[in-house]
């Protein structure tokens, strides 16, 4: 069959399928791109030629931001639980570096996305072509090469010959759970347009089974033996356990067992909030009953978690535990010398529920967690409903959009203070009703994400939480969402600034410092002059998306009523009090003070930051030998 390069891309992506537990499912939704000399030619003109010859087949979607449409391919690859995903094409140079943010935070997340940036001429006949990059020392480097460190596959293909191991490759890592990431697929422009004689089978339709690896047994029976000989285990559930769709058999493991359940960022929604055994959110965002619950433990037993310095604390949430992981990445498994359990989440929680059978906690543990647990929640109903003024606190935001939303609604948000309040804040109480990038945390994801949650699941409502810090950084998606009619309900929490950073600066010594959006006064020659004339609400209206206006929690309650009753893209903008602090479950984050200054501030903040570092643990302790 003769075609371009770039068409015989389109039609075997067209062609690719996932399969998990015997459903197929279409590999590729689509294709976003945005379009420029180093890829209109190739992939435009394939992607265009797909459309007129068999529509729906790989769906071409615009954006505004190649990073963003990175960002919304992850989005949409989590919603579905990596089952499918969306293509994102760029031009050459500046169009393919700014996706490289986004294949980190793919790759971070272990969320696939393939990513298909343009390259400099194959042939080289007239080079150096607008954009490139000339290295003196090495004439095949392009900055595509920055895809590397960043994606789990990457390839370019120099000659058509070979695009079909190229491809093969890619939808491999893709679709395996242990690697996939960010796989990249480098195209140079001249090759994109060039016609090859492929063989008809490779444009078969083609099915990626996504396995369900089963445990070893002796791993298995180490894993038991540990949790067997357990007082106070506790489950720590990361974004593994909704991966897999194994919340079913983690809840069955839970009540039989009696073994309490704290949740990472990507794992929360693990368990409905009020599930007696739920202690909700751990680490350095953590609840005050997971906090506790989690340095009082002998064994801590991690599903599907790469154990980040937030759910560790940075090291000091679990006092002398050992650990049991189970994951279905060795690397992670692997981790803090524990007992490494490589299965599938839903398998492995499967047969741990079973070789358990018949034993569980005493009485007084599972009692102790359900107490505490609902003691948090005593926490979060003040929180949400705390009548402070003149402006609210961003915690009464939470309760009011949680208040509003549906249990299968989806709540979206990446960066600033807002993660961490909703982490520990949000009543979850669907498993893919918490969508927090946290992986990355990535200013900007916000808005992108929302787009691709909601592409993903068009029955949901999505509520897209982002601060103004991270809207200037990117709401250029909300353009997308107008064109595409795609509903998503914004709450654009404006402070005028920086303001969880500003409370961290407080905590290591450079109070407020560089935090706060300020006029440069002209006295102390600072940034510490009056507040910015920013209006983002009318920067919303500008980009066509309806705004409304709250100024205090009633009127935030009744706007998000309208918004969610209304139909395509709105926002909802609302000023808050960026120095309430939400309620602290106790847990530490390492972030290292200077260790001399002459200011007073950081000499204390050093004091602190040294007594606390003493709870710091290798976590080195090998489980007992057995
Ligand atoms: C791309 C990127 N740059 C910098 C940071 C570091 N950072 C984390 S939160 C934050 C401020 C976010 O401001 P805003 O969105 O207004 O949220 P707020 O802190 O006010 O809640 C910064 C600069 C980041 N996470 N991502
Ligand atoms: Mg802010």
């Amino acid at each position: 069959m003769r075609l371009t390069v770039a068409q015989a891309l389109v039609r075997f992506l067209a062609a690719q399928h996932s399969e998990r537990d015997g459903v197929e499912h279409k590999l590729f939704a689509g294709c976003f791109g945005i379009f420029g000399h180093g890829n209109v030619a190739g992939i435009g003109q394939a992607l265009y030629e797909a459309e007129l010859r068999e529509p729906g087949a790989l769906p071409y979607h615009q954006s505004r931001n190649e990073q963003a449409m990175v960002h919304a391919a992850a989005a949409f690859a989590r919603m579905r639980n990596r089952l499918s995903t969306l293509a994102c094409t760029s031009s050459i140079g500046p169009g393919a570096t700014n996706m490289v943010t986004g294949a980190a935070l793919a790759t971070v997340n272990r969320l696939p996305v393939l990513l298909l940036p343009g390259d400099v001429f194959a042939t080289r006949v007239a080079d150096p072509v607008l954009q490139q990059l000339e290295d003196p020392r090495a004439a095949d480097v392009s900055v595509n090469d920055a895809f590397r460190p960043v994606s789990r596959f990457f390839d370019r293909v120099w000659r058509p010959e070979q695009l079909p191991s190229a491809l093969l490759g890619a939808m491999r890592v893709l679709t395996d759970p242990a690697e996939t990431g960010a796989v990249t697929v480098a195209l140079p422009q001249d090759v994109q347009a060039e016609a090859f004689d492929w063989p008809e089978e490779l444009f078969a339709h083609r099915v990626w089974h996504v396995p369900r690896p089963v445990p070893e047994p002796a791993a298995l029976a180490r894993a038991v033996a540990a949790i067997r000989g357990a007082r106070r285990p506790v489950l720590v559930a990361g974004g593994g356990v909704i991966y897999s769709e194994a919340t079913e058999a983690l809840r069955r493991l839970a009540e039989a067992t009696g073994i309490p359940v704290a949740e990472t960022q990507a794992g929360k929604g693990s368990l409905p909030y009020d599930h007696p055994l739920a202690l909700g959110a751990t680490g350095a965002t953590g609840t005050s009953a997971a906090v506790h619950m989690c340095r009082e433990a002998d064994v801590v037993i991690g599903v599907g978690t790469r154990y980040s310095d937030f759910t560790t604390a940075s090291r000091s949430a679990f006092g002398d535990a050992v650990f049991v992981n189970l994951n279905v990445a060795a690397f992670d498994a692997a981790k803090h010398a524990g007992v490494s359990v490589v299965a599938d989440a839903r398998e492995g929680l499967g047969a741990l529920a079973e070789a358990l059978t018949g034993w569980s906690v005493g009485d007084g543990y599972r009692e102790e967690a359900r107490r505490l647990a609902a003691e948090w929640d005593e926490t979060v109903e003040r929180a949400y409903h705390l009548g402070h003024g003149p402006l609210p606190a961003q915690s009464e935001v939470i309760g009011a959009v949680n208040d509003v939303s549906d249990p299968r609604d989806v709540v979206v948000c990446a960066a600033g203070s807002m993660p961490g309040e909703l982490h520990k804040l949000w009543r979850t109480r669907d498993p893919k009703g918490y969508h927090v990038e946290y992986g990355y945390s990535c200013m900007g994801y916000e808005i992108a994400g929302g787009l691709g949650a909601k592409m993903a699941a068009p029955d949901r409502d999505v509520f897209v939480m982002v601060g103004d810090g991270s809207y200037l950084m990117m709401s250029s998606e909300l353009v997308t969402a107008v064109q595409e009619g795609v509903k998503l309900i914004v709450v654009l929490v404006q402070n005028h600034g920086f303001a969880s950073i500003g409370a961290l600066s407080e905590t290591v010594g450079a109070p407020r410092f560089g935090t706060r959006y300020r006029y440069r006064d002209a006295d102390t020659g600072r940034l510490d002059g009056d507040v910015l004339p920013v209006d983002l609400a009318a920067n919303a209206a500008s980009l066509g998306v309806p705004v409304l206006r709250a100024r205090t929690v009633q009127e935030l309650r009744a706007a998000l009523q309208d918004a969610k009753a209304h139909d395509g893209p709105i926002l909802v903008h609302v000023e808050t009090d960026p120095l309430v602090p939400a309620p602290d479950g106790g847990a530490w984050w390492d972030v290292p003070v200077a260790e001399v200054s002459t200011m007073d501030a950081t000499r204390q903040a050093r004091k602190s930051y040294e007594a606390a570092k003493v709870n710091q643990r290798p976590y080195l302790t090998p489980p007992p030998q057995r």
